[in-house]
């Protein structure tokens, strides 16, 4: 006969749903303005980085037009885009720094 199992939607098995929160790439922008060394101090300043790290960071942007710079949750993510192009609004530079979902 039928037991319970058989029903339509009634799941044999599950397993535990423990989903992590989505997580977001920060990218910086190339572009033909804003100074080497403000990017530097910028990545120095908002992402943690030494002076090395920063500078050869820099570096990939200027060359291949973007690169990641950090993976966060979204809500810290926002937080860096924002300080990132507030910076660079009171500085009148057009560093361009944006995040996707990873
Ligand atoms: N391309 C800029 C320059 O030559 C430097 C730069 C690097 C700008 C990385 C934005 C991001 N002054």
């Amino acid at each position: 006969m039928a037991d319970e199992r058989d029903e339509p939607g009634v799941a044999l098995q599950t397993r535990p749903k423990t989903k992590r929160p989505p997580m977001y790439k920060v990218l910086l922008l190339n572009d033909d303005f804003t100074p080497m060394e403000f990017v530097v101090m910028v990545l120095e300043r908002f992402f943690g980085m030494n002076h090395a790290q920063a500078f050869e960071l820099m570096l990939m942007v200027h060359k291949k037009g973007l690169a990641v710079v950090g993976v966060f949750s979204y809500e810290i993510a926002e937080t860096k885009v924002t300080q990132v192009m507030e910076l660079a609004r009171q500085h009148q530079h057009p560093l361009q720094c944006t995040m996707e979902k990873e």
